[in-house]
């Protein structure tokens, strides 16, 4: 299994790859915002370890493996995104806390959480009938 940080290159990598068809070291440093040397160590170490085939000039490639762990993890971070939105928190704080979150749920909870979701998606009354629970919780702290 990947490491928390290696999840992240992984997920970056990957997600390059979608948008412009290949991830050069310089954007994958400037989207994780480390020096471009820890990206070649970590490039290095993920080559080793069969996600990515990389040769210094001609840059860097997923393997099956890598490809289908980044998928998963891409999808891991959209799902907790809707899911943090769902549950009616603020936009501001979505993209900070899916990044603090998502490398310690098992996929177990991921799962039951992607339930979650499709159920809401499927009963958006639902939806309605919660942020009323919340704007009473809201007025209740503003009356404290
Ligand atoms: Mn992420």
């Amino acid at each position: 299994m990947p490491t928390p940080s290696m999840e992240d290159y992984i997920e970056q990598i990957y997600m390059l790859i979608e948008d412009k068809g290949y991830a050069r070291v310089s954007d994958i440093a400037e989207n994780l915002q480390v020096h471009p040397s820890s990206v070649t160590k970590m490039v290095q170490k993920l080559d080793r370890d069969q996600y990515l085939n990389y040769e210094k000039y001609r840059g860097l490639i997923l393997t099956a493996k890598g490809k289908k762990i980044g998928k998963r993890l891409v999808y891991r971070h959209e799902l907790l995104e809707q899911f943090l939105q769902i549950i009616g928190v603020n936009s501001e704080n979505i993209y900070e806390d899916v990044e603090g979150i998502e490398h310690h749920l098992s996929w177990n909870s991921i799962d039951r959480i992607g339930d979650l979701v499709q159920f809401f998606e499927g009963n958006p009354e639902c939806i309605e009938l919660l942020r009323k629970v919340q704007q009473q919780n809201e007025e209740q702290t503003e009356d404290e």
